[in-house]
Order: structure tokens, then sequence, then C-alpha cells
């Protein structure tokens, strides 16, 4: 097997490269010499990238792909691996280096020390072996949650679990922030998640719908990423829709940079947010009245509907759920969603939704209230018709391609007898909603009810969480803060001074995607491409390798962890091995691909040949076609519109059909001057990655994450476009700058999630504008404990305390 150094592929990026077609489809070439210097190809969760070297530094990347409409994520490279913001050596807290079982000081309120990596792992051994033996596995949380970098090999959160299992397993996280309702209700409702699955492709869209509803959903910017990396189709694939002739609707309190991008192409009607369930019942009730539904579809493919129109009708609780009745709550006026009623049901229809609009409280009621529409409308398993809850997230209408698909490092090691080794891979031992966090660290042991049964939190000790930013994603900042002083041990391995490192016991410098060797596929759904993603920089500083890190720690758990964790192999050996296993899975689907080592020095990617059947796959027409003999996988085989299974849990907040349910804060529980806070996702940034980048110039307000307000309720407050802002309640305060602009419904204001949070210490307030210092951290409901980031009040006012200058991105005292 050929084997690479460092040395030897740096150098072999540098020939020139000859052209061999891969697939029946040409390959863009990717070797590109430009004057700047050689552009190496490498990938990242925006996709295929083209990165420009210069004397040992990036000082350009960009799109590697033919696009048309722009990324801006693709341009980060050079930030990304030279920002003032890296982690440049392992650090620990100063008190806790003096006595680490009894340690001075306070979490985020310490100076840090610089360490050498020996003594640093060292450390980090001893203690976690003190904490695993004293109060079992259970208390070492390793869910460590997170969007990490691309790749198959590099895989933070796994390479730690990996490691993990071999000391005995681990606490573990379920669902996700993503769609933590969607994906539990969606289950009882359709027996599919829904979320994370092939759409009815975008090729059917552009033949058959005649009406494309938008609701709750910002392509434009959520496309620009994909959890393996993104093959640009979505992106595409609106910009087409915008250029076709098709009636486009979008539903969303925001004029997003979607609706924006569609201009006169789209219809933009605004709800006030939380209020989505109000106006689907009140189109519902105007398809009944009129008769304008489809009897037979909700006879022959649902369950449990004659329940839920005595609740829409107002038969069981003596409000019928009229449109005038809508009105009233979602600000949409009646006559707009008696229309909407005509358009969806005289028209083919494709019902498209995002994904906010469950992360409120009571967000399960959100996509079950939009099947249920889309089941009165009969369309659901048409071409072009129903629904879709991801075609705004990694291309899902991008048909899936004849592949060789890459497979992945597993955190289970290939352990145990059978495999000549006494290293029994444990795994989590308890895993427990990843939103629900906080509560565990403050009621350790405590009960709580999920997805209809009970379970107790874990007592939790030590806590490492890598690749993952949980101090700018998760709720209520304060709260965590708090929290976040009760365990024994906090480590955190960041390329990175995020507010999670700064708030850590001991931090660990991590390499950037660009540091290293990694593969990744494009797509999610599609396997368009296979990219090779090519270390084009030295590690920087004293940065490692999450995977040679782990392979340290496993050698100190016993002598001959290491050759147990790696199995034997280094990172090109790994990479190699998956790129063999994407071969003969290639070899499977006629794939046709160049061996490993050529395939290695070519510096291009391989596009997978088109499926011209999956091009026209439609999404539940099997179910359509023969509904005995491809049942859904309810208890019933069809859509249910009522739950029997929820009916027995007995839940207040999630009843057994869709239900208007009004959340604690909302407009239309908001007292003199309180506002609705939406924290949608930004364009600029994944999350909190990339805020430190220069691309932070195209978005912040006087140097702060901006909040958008309507100009009614800026004029009201005294409040100026580029003002500095102060936005508050009772949980906490930030600074942001005012954003004024009519594409935002009046009531509202939105600060999109990401911002790292900045806290002064003397006044407590977030001089960054993190979103999260001001949102409430409760559950969606009890059956699925996502996260109802936006289902918060806050006041806004100008402010006129003192220059509070930035820190967010500085690294602490000591390092
Ligand atoms: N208010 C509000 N809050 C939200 C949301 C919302 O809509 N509103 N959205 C939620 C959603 S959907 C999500 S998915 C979460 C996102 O939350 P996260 O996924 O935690 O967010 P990221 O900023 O992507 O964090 C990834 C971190 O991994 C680090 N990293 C990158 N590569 C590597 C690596 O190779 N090794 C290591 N060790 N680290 C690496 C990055 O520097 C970064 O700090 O936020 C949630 N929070
Ligand atoms: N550029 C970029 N792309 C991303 C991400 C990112 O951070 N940056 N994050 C990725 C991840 S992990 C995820 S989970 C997805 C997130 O995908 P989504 O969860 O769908 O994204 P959001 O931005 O939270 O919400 C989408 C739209 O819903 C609107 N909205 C909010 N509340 C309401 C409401 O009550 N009613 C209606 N009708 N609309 C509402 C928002 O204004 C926004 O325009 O995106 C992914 N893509
Ligand atoms: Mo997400």
């Amino acid at each position: 097997m050929t084997t690479f150094s460092r040395r030897t592929f740096l150098k072999g990026t540098g020939a020139t490269l000859g052209a061999l077609a891969i697939t029946s489809v040409a390959p863009v070439g990717a070797a590109a010499n430009s004057k700047q210097g050689m552009a190496v190809l490498t990938a990242g969760r925006w996709g295929a990238m083209l990165v420009e070297v210069k004397e040992g530094k990036i000082v350009a990347s960009r799109n590697a792909l033919p696009q048309t409409v722009e990324n801006s994520l693709q341009t980060t490279a050079a930030d990304q691996v030279h920002t003032k913001a890296r982690v440049k050596y392992p650090m620990v807290r100063k008190g806790y280096l003096a006595n680490p079982t009894q340690p001075d000081g306070q979490r985020g309120n310490d100076e840090f020390v610089r360490v050498s990596w020996e003594q640093a792992l060292k450390l980090i051994h001893e203690q976690h072996s003190r904490i695993r033996t004293k109060y079992g596995a259970e208390s070492v949380f390793a869910g460590s949650y997170g969007w990490r970098s691309s790749g198959v090999l590099h895989k933070a959160q796994t390479l730690l679990q990996r490691y993990m299992s071999m000391a005995g397993g681990y606490s573990g996280h379920l669902g996700d922030y993503s769609t933590g309702a969607a994906q539990v209700i969606m289950p009882h409702v359709m027996g599919s998640m829904e979320v994370y699955e092939q759409q009815t492709t975008y090729p059917i869209i552009m033949e058959h719908s005649n009406v494309v509803v938008m609701w709750g959903i910002n392509p434009l910017n959520t496309l620009k990423i994909a959890w393996s990396s993104t093959d640009g189709a979505g992106l595409e694939f609106f910009n087409q829709l915008k250029a076709s002739k098709k009636t486009i609707i979008a539903i969303d309190p925001m004029r997003s940079e979607t609706i924006d991008f569609f201009g006169d192409q789209a219809q933009w009607i605004a709800p006030h947010p939380n209020t989505d369930v109000a106006m689907m019942l009140g189109i519902a009730h105007t398809l009944v009245t009129k008769k304008q539904h489809d009897q037979a579809f909700l006879d022959k493919y649902t369950t449990g509907y004659d329940k839920f129109e005595q609740y829409l009708l107002g038969t069981s609780d003596g409000v019928a759920k009229s449109s005038a009745w809508a009105e009233a709550i979602c600000g949409v006026p009646a006559k707009q969603l008696d229309t909407l009623a005509e358009i969806f049901s005289k028209n083919r229809t494709m019902l498209m939704a995002g994904w906010g609009i469950q992360r409120q409280q009571y967000g399960e009621q959100r996509h079950w209230m939009l099947v249920t529409l889309a089941a009165m409308l009969g369309q659901i398993g048409l071409p072009g018709g129903g629904f879709g809850l991801s075609y705004h997230y990694s291309n899902g209408g991008n048909p899936t391609r004849d592949a060789g698909v890459l497979p992945a490092i597993a955190a289970e090691i290939s352990g145990g007898s059978s495999a000549g080794n006494d290293w029994a891979a444990s795994g989590a031992k308890k895993s427990f909603p990843l939103a629900r966090i906080v509560e565990a660290l403050e009621n350790p042991g405590g009960s709580y009810q999920h997805n209809g049964k009970s379970d107790t939190f874990p007592e939790i000790k030590m806590i490492w969480w890598a690749g993952g930013a949980n101090f700018t994603h998760h709720q209520d900042t304060n709260r965590l803060i708090r929290a976040w002083q009760k365990p024994e041990l906090i480590v955190i391995s960041e390329p990175y001074w995020t507010a999670a490192a700064k708030h850590a016991d001991i931090v660990l410098p991590i390499t950037t995607s660009f540091e290293r060797n990694d593969l990744t596929m494009t797509g999610d759904y599609s396997n368009q491409h296979l990219i090779p993603m090519k270390q084009v920089v030295e590690p920087q500083f004293e940065s490692r390798n999450d995977f040679d890190v782990f392979a340290d720690l496993a050698e100190l758990l016993k002598a001959g962890g290491r050759a147990v964790y790696t199995e034997n192999k280094g990172e090109m050996e790994w990479l190699a091995d998956f790129y063999k296993e994407a071969q003969k899975s290639g070899r499977q689907n006629r794939v046709t691909m160049p061996n490993f080592s050529q395939f290695w020095q070519q510096n291009k990617l391989i596009e997978m040949k088109p499926n011209a059947q999956n091009a026209k796959f439609v999404r539940h027409n099997a179910y359509r076609e023969n509904p005995v003999l491809n049942p859904l996988g309810t208890p019933s085989g069809k859509i249910e519109i009522y739950s029997r299974t929820i009916e027995g849990y007995k839940l207040s907040d999630c009843p057994p059909h869709p239900t208007w349910l009004a959340p604690t804060e909302w407009v239309g529980s908001a007292k003199e001057g309180e506002l609705q806070l939406m924290t949608a996702h930004a364009a600029h940034r994944l999350h909190s990655q990339l805020n430190y980048a220069k691309l932070r110039d195209l978005y912040a307000i006087a140097d702060r994450e901006p909040i958008w307000i309507h100009p009614d309720d800026a004029k009201a407050r005294g409040i100026a476009q580029g003002d500095l802002v102060r936005a508050y309640n009772a949980r906490g305060q930030v600074l942001v700058g005012a954003l004024v602009t009519d594409g935002i419904k009046s009531g509202s204001v939105c600060i999109h999630e990401g911002a790292w949070p900045d806290l002064d210490r003397a006044s407590g307030i977030c001089k960054n504008g993190c979103c999260n210092v001001l949102t409430a951290d409760i559950p969606t409901s009890q059956l699925a404990n996502g996260c109802a980031a936006n289902s918060s009040l806050v006041k806004i006012e100008k402010y006129k305390g003192a220059p509070l200058p930035l820190t967010a991105f500085t690294p602490p005292v000591g390092a």
C-alpha cells in the first residue's frame, strides 16, 4: 500500500496533473495554478473549494464547481487558518492546574497557563480516570454535539466517543438541535422522520408543481452548506425556480435573503412568529367549509381525520378554527387565508417547510399540522404535490446518484475477544435529549419524559466537547454558565478560543480541516461527488488532529491502546481503505474509479453517475400507488392525523392531534414594550463558525451582531438605523446594532443565531449580541424535548451606557 508523508504530499500537489475522465460525467479540473500560487482542492460544509497557498500561508479560496449563485462561505479558508482567535497551545486554567481536585477560581473568570502536550494529556488522563473510577462511566458526558468539519476520518465527536468507548463508556445524547421536535413527531405521523430524507426531486418539482410554497424556509442561506459537503444543486434549483413561471408563495415573518432573491417572483406573506398552526388551521377550515378538501384521500390514506375535523370545526371545543379566528392570532387577513385555500386546492402544490418553525415551544404541532393540511389537499405521493421537509437542507431534492460511497470512522472500535483484544467497546451507557443538558446538570438523577418513556438524567462530573460550540448553540447562556460550574472537569478540543473554550479547565488546540488530509462525499442524499480534502498548510502553532490526540490518550489508558484505537493505521492508510470501500460500492453501481494513489495525486474530485430512475423519485408515491403493499411505518400503516400512541402518553403539551397551543412567550402574551425574538440562521456563518471572519464586515452594525427591527417598533423607542441597542429580558442582556427594516413583521425582532457569547464581567451584558443570552431554555414538549429557542420575548432600548469594546475573538489572559 502506498503511504504518504506530509512532505511528499505537499510536494506532490505542485505537479502538473493529467486530465482523466473518471465517470461518464467529466470532473471539473481542479488543479488550477493561478498567479498567486497553486490551488489545492479540498472541501468544507460549504462545498468543494480551491485553496491558494503562498509561502505556507493560505491567500485565497473559491468554489471548485461551476455555480450560478455565489456562496460567500467558500471564501473563508485564509480566515479560518490564520485568525487571531486560534488556540495556539495546550492551555490549562490557572486555578485548575494549581489543584485539579479542589480547583480555585471560576470557569470563565480565570487566567490560562500554557502547558506541553505531554503535560496536558497526562493531566486529562489522571483526572478522567479518577472521575470515572469514583462516579462511573455515566458521569462522563461525551455527547459532544456539533457541526465540526467535513470529513470521514477527522470526525471530532466520533473520535472522542471512540476513545470514551475504550475507556469504558460515557453518557451520550438523543436527537439534535436542528429538528428535535420534527424527528420525533414525524415517525408517529408518517412512519419516517421526513426531515433527513430524499425529497420528491427538483426535476419533478420543475416539471409538475404549479405552486411552490416556501413555508418558513430560507434556502438561499441554508443551502450554502450540507452535513457532508454541499453538492451545490439546491441553490441552482432555487435559481431555476425563480426563473420559472410558477406561483411562489413565501410564508415567513421576515423578508429573508430568499424572499429578497425572488423579488417580484414570490408573494411574501408574514404571519406573527409561532402562529403557523393557527394559520394552517384557518386555511384547513376554509377547505372544509368550501368542500375544497379531498375526502377520498383522507378516507383511503389517513386515520383519525374525523376527530381532528371536530376540533377544526369547533364541534369538540366550541371554537371554529375559521380563517377569521386564525387572522386574530397570526395577523394574516382571513381573505388571504381563503385565497390560499383556493390556490392550494386548485393547483398542484408543494408545501416546502423549514425547521425554524419547530424550534419553538410546542414545535411538534407545526409539521404535524402541515402534513394534515397536505393530506386534506390530497396530493401527497403525486409528482410535484404534497409536502417536503428537507428542500432547504442538504439539497434534499437532488436525485441520488449511482456512486461509490465512502464509509467513515466509527465510534466503536473493532474490539472484543473476536478481534484478539480485550477492549470491549462500551458506547453510550445513558443518553438523554440533547437540548436538556442544562436541566441534566441542574437536576442529576432527576426524571423526565421522552417520547412516551420516563428516564433519569445522569450525574455529570466531567464534560468533553470536541467539534461543537455549545456555549453559542444552547439557550439561556447565563443559566448554562451557572450549571457549567458543577462538573469537576471540563475539556474543550477546539481550533478557536470560543466562549466554551474560555469557560473550560483544559483547552486543546486542534487543526482545521486545511491542516490535515481527509475525504468527503457531497450532497448527503445525492452522493454527487467524492472529494479529496487535501491538506493545504502545515498545522498551525502546536495544533494537532483530534485523531492523534485520542490515539495518545488511548495509549495512556493501557499499553497497546494506541494500536487498538488507530487499528494500526495512519491518516493516509485510513483514507486509502475508505476509498477502497467506496471503489467497491462504485463497482456494484458500475462507476469506475481510479486507484487511490492515482486519485489522490490528481487533485480532482470524482463526479458520480446520474441515475435516470432516481431523477424521477416521488416521495410517498409507492404508498399512494398501493397502501396495502406499501404501508407507512405508523401503527395503522396510514398517515396518522390522530395518534392513539400519543393519546396513550397523556401529555398536556402534546395532544393526540394537531392543535393550536399558545406558547408561554409570544406576541399574544407580550406585555407593554415586549417583542418576539426570532433567531434564524445567518447568511454568512455556519452557526458560530466564521463569526470572526472578514465576512462579518458584511453584516455587523456598530461592530455588533445586527438586530432586525421594524420601523414602527424602532420609532416607538427612539431607535435609528446603526444605533447601538440593548436587548434584554429577565434572563440576560446583549448589545446589538440596529438594522431598521420593513423586512420583518412589526412586533418581532431577529438576532441571528451564532454570535459568540462575550459577557462583560461587570455588567453581565453580552458585547457581541449572542441571541441565546436572551432565549428560554425550555423543551418543545415532553414528547420530543427539542430546542425551543424561537419562543422568547425581549425588550429593546437605545444603549446609553459606557462604551464596551468587543472581546469575543480575543484570546483570554495568559493565552
Ligand atoms: N437561538 C438559537 N439557537 C440555536 C439554533 C437556532 O436556530 N436558534 N439552531 C440550533 C441548531 S439547528 C444547531 S445545529 C446548533 C449548532 O451548534 P454547533 O454545531 O455546536 O455550532 P458550530 O458553530 O457549527 O460548532 C462547531 C464547532 O466545532 C469546531 N470545530 C470545527 N472543526 C473541528 C475539528 O475538526 N475538531 C474540533 N475539535 N472542533 C472543530 C468549530 O470551531 C466550532 O466551534 O445550534 C443550535 N442553536
Ligand atoms: N448559511 C447557513 N446555512 C445553514 C446553517 C447556518 O447556520 N448557516 N445551519 C444549518 C442547520 S444545522 C440547520 S438545522 C438548517 C436550519 O434550517 P431552518 O431551521 O429552516 O432555518 P431558520 O433560519 O431557523 O428558519 C428558516 C426560516 O424560517 C423563518 N421563521 C422563523 N420563525 C418562523 C415562524 O414562526 N413562522 C414562519 N412561517 N417562518 C418562521 C425564518 O425567518 C427563516 O427565514 O440550516 C442549515 N444551513
Ligand atoms: Mo441544525
